[in-house]
């Protein structure tokens, strides 16, 4: 099996520079310098001088360079960085520039402190969400079901829980550090079965192994824990944080992880949540759950990462009051400032769930005293599944760049006590799959991210050019030209023919993909469309509806109260709208979305069509991944654009404009 390089090119790299002699200053031998001099000789096969008269290429590292440890600076064929991490970043970095045969000069440091990917992998090897084959941490080794595994119950285990596929992880250490990954947690955060064990021995001395791996690309290890695990595996009755035996308890276990893996990140915590135990059941709150956690890590450095995707997944759909978009903002914004210095408040970019379209969480920007992390997520969940072609980062970077109280970008950072302690994060979409992400063209989302958070200021546009003339290194310009256009237009396309202007969810329910206009509709879940004779969407206005709309600054506030100032894009999240209610784009509701459904499931036609072109013009194995792809992407759409316009159509009785086929 021919593992796919993502866009690290070895032979190309190594023709590029194997005429070159490098040369090591550095102020200390550590696991990242050591990782650093093994890229050179062991991966790309590269000489190294001991003497630097001889070198052609000069790697150093100066402190002086920046206060950012993580800078580099490149100039021609110096390469500097202000400590090891900085200088690998820098050398990675000087990769980039040589594929795609840019001028060597940069100077660069991230834009995003923390820059973490979440894997919710299970201890079977299976992945949640995951879409690309099974887990390349635990599993049996062999065994790669390539189906979507999506697996919540767990599968029976059999001897070792963990893969042990050492050349698999250290390809995606370096994936992740060519990209600035600096975090990593391995494993679901609902976690169950023998997952609750990962933190004590015999499994914590495995994950220290993988951690030592990751140590020498600058990434720091983390695990999600079950808020029950003194009462699940320790043998306590109780879970509560504020009592003394299982403070002890957690104590001892954070030392004993210390003693074993010392450079350990922290937790990854989901309590209360869908299900999950947490100290809501104790009748205390997150601050006394995380804290009592924090306190344990603090002498040893390490965080405590909480998620505030905490509501009421028993929700009565019967009282339309009921708001799940103001769950987080009801469970954390009164506990602002409560919160122990080594905490992080890890939260959803929207106050739903990943979804196709949500707006900017009233938190960011609220929350002030209390570090935070923003969550993507780059396995497409809600996005297609990576059959569906989904170039999410237009998306992710409105979102970034969404101003409320005043800051945008810099939200997270600047509202965080402690600087160091925020960031992003992303749950990660690889699996075992040969091209890692099952649909190869998905890679650009897990490149984009990692690109993303290093450098606000970057736009999806130039993220993506980079991506494609690495991976297409020796691929004409017309040709990637093509893939870039499809991509550039592939994720407001997927929001055309699936749920346009922030409808909500309209999937099949648990599975999540393809439509199910009321799959969730009379469900506990609590998201709704409301659609009805006259309309459809959800009033979340505060003189009428639920009142999230005031949870946001004044500025916003005003615009999402109103719907004649709601943008078209957002409008059914935040109003109920009459099927004949004219949008800004001049037309009404009804045709509004019988126009997206009709545009969306011919781009997509488009899109295949122009990648039919391709054939001969890129390597085979993408050109053949991709076509079977946007083969059952043509079915999906076709699903879509037939189930919403014939529901709306009998709902609203309105014809279309254009007369163009409904199923009525
Ligand atoms: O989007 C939902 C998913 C769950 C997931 C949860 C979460 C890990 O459907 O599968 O659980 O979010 O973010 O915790």
């Amino acid at each position: 099996m021919m593992i796919d390089e993502m866009w690290l090119q070895k032979n190309k790299l190594k023709k590029l520079l194997s005429q070159e002699v490098f040369f090591l200053d550095l102020v200390k031998e550590d696991a990242v310098s050591l990782r650093l001099r093994k890229e050179l000789i062991e991966w790309l096969g590269l000489t190294v001088s001991t003497d630097r008269a001889q070198a052609t290429i000069v790697l150093v590292v100066n402190p002086e360079l920046s206060v950012n440890a993580e800078a580099y600076e490149i100039q021609e064929n110096l390469i500097k960085g202000a400590s090891s991490s900085g200088l690998l970043y820098g050398f990675y970095n000087f990769l980039r520039l040589k594929l795609r045969g840019k001028k060597l000069e940069e100077s660069s440091e991230p834009s995003q402190a923390l820059r973490m990917i979440n894997h919710w992998d299970q201890v079977d090897g299976t992945i949640e969400r995951g879409y690309a084959g099974e887990s390349i941490f635990f599993g049996t080794p062999g065994s790669n079901d390539n189906t979507d595994t999506g697996s919540f119950a767990l599968r029976e285990i059999k001897g070792d829980i963990f893969r042990n596929d050492f050349t698999r992880l250290e390809m995606y250490g370096r994936f992740l550090a060519s990209i600035g990954i600096n975090a990593i947690s391995l494993n679901n955060v609902n976690v169950r079965g023998l997952g609750t064990n990962l933190i004590v021995s015999p499994y914590i001395e495995k994950v220290g192994e993988i951690a030592r791996l990751f140590s020498g690309f600058g990434i720091k290890t983390f695990l999600s824990i079950n808020w029950a695990a003194p009462r699940l595996i320790g043998g306590l009755r109780t879970s509560d944080p504020l009592d003394e035996a299982v403070c002890a308890w957690w104590k001892k276990v954070i030392g004993h992880i210390y003693d074993v893996v010392p450079d350990f990140g922290g937790f990854v915590v989901k309590a209360d949540s869908e299900g999950e135990p947490g100290p809501y059941q104790y009748g205390r709150n997150h601050a006394d759950g995380a804290n009592m956690l924090a306190e344990s890590f603090a002498p040893h450095g390490g965080l405590v990462i909480w998620r505030t995707f905490v509501y009421n997944s028993q929700t009565d759909w019967r009282n339309r009051k009921n708001d799940r978009a103001k769950a987080a903002y009801e469970n954390f914004m009164a506990l602002d400032g409560d919160f122990a210095d080594n905490v992080i408040l890890q939260i959803k970019f929207g106050p739903i769930d990943f979804g196709v379209r949500e707006p900017l969480m009233p938190l960011f920007g609220a929350l002030k005293k209390t570090n935070q992390m923003m969550e993507f997520q780059v396995t497409a969940e809600y996005l297609g599944h990576q059959i569906d072609l989904n170039y999410v980062l237009p998306q992710w970077l409105e979102i970034i760049h969404t101003d409320n109280y005043g800051l945008a970008k810099d939200t997270v950072k600047e509202n965080s006590p402690l600087a160091a302690n925020s960031g992003f994060v992303a749950i990660g979409n690889v699996g075992m799959d040969e091209n890692w992400c099952g649909n190869k063209l998905a890679q650009a989302n897990f490149y984009g991210f990692g690109r993303m958070c290093w450098n606000n200021d970057l736009t999806a546009a130039e993220i993506l050019r980079e991506w494609l003339d690495m991976t297409f290194v020796d691929v004409d310009e017309r040709a990637k030209k093509t893939i870039y256009e499809l991509l550039m237009t592939s994720n407001q396309t997927y929001e055309a023919y699936t749920t346009p202007l922030a409808i909500g969810n309209m999937i099949v329910p648990h599975y999540h993909y393809g439509p199910s206009i009321n799959g969730y509709e009379y469900d506990r879940w609590g998201s709704y469309h409301f659609a009805d004779r006259n309309g459809l969407g959800v009033d979340r206005t505060m003189v009428t509806g639920t009142g999230y709309s005031g949870l946001y600054a004044p500025e916003l506030a005003e615009i999402y109260e109103d719907i004649n100032k709601t943008p078209d894009e957002l409008i059914l999240f935040f109003h109920f709208v009459n099927y004949d209610h004219l949008l800004h784009n001049g037309k009404t509701l009804i045709q509004t979305i019988y126009d997206l459904h009709f545009e969306g499931y011919n781009k997509v036609l488009e899109f295949q069509k122009s990648w039919q072109a391709l054939e001969g013009k890129i390597d085979e194995i993408t050109f053949r991944n991709v076509s079977q792809r946007l083969e059952l992407q043509v079915q999906n759409a076709k699903n879509w654009r037939d189930q919403i316009n014939t529901y709306f159509y009998r709902m609203s009785g309105v014809e279309d404009k254009y007369g163009r086929k409904i199923f009525n």
